[in-house]
């Protein structure tokens, strides 16, 4: 084998690894001017009642515009939350007119904060499973997402009510 055809080989195997790890790291989706940055849920233990779920939002128009709410056929039902600490004490409360995207912000999901919760989910979340769901915005309309389940990016401990207080 020439040293040529090698070097190219190796170069092809690069590109190759590093195609397959962004796939794998990251993936969005995007209805109209609103774009939707990896939708993840937390891995849901066999008798999780709730389960977190994490996105981030930007809003590329020149509009404001609302995530409403959402559906998924593996839960119940999905709710907009919002998750403060009072006190001390973590409290989570629901979002009944959604979360507003202004014209060019971004708005991140994220635990802690604002988030999605799925509410009884049909099945345990598997690390690297794919919850089919639809997001609904006030503009931009529905749109069919994936949450990927995994391990929360921010490396707290993984707990299936991370909202102390939280009733379903
Ligand atoms: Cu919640």
């Amino acid at each position: 084998m020439s040293c040529f055809n090698k070097v190219a080989i190796a170069l092809g195997l690069a590109s190759i690894t590093i195609l397959s790890s962004s796939a794998a790291s990251a993936h969005d989706f995007s209805a109209g001017d609103i774009r939707i940055g990896h939708p993840w849920s937390r891995i849901a233990p066999a008798a999780a009642p709730v389960m977190g779920a994490y996105l981030t939002l930007t809003n590329a128009g020149p509009e404001a515009d609302t995530l409403v709410g959402g559906s998924t056929p593996l839960a119940e039902r999905i709710e907009i939350h919002q998750m403060s600490i009072e006190g001390g004490v973590a409290r989570m409360r629901s979002l009944p007119d959604g979360i507003e995207i202004a014209p060019g912000a971004s708005v991140d999901l994220a635990p802690g904060g604002a988030h999605l919760m799925f509410i009884k989910p049909a099945r345990p979340f598997a690390e690297g499973d794919r919850i089919e769901a639809t997001l609904e915005f006030a503009r931009a309309g529905s749109v069919r997402v994936e949450f990927v389940v995994q391990r929360n990016a921010a490396k707290e401990p993984d707990r299936a009510d991370d909202h102390g207080g939280h009733t379903p």
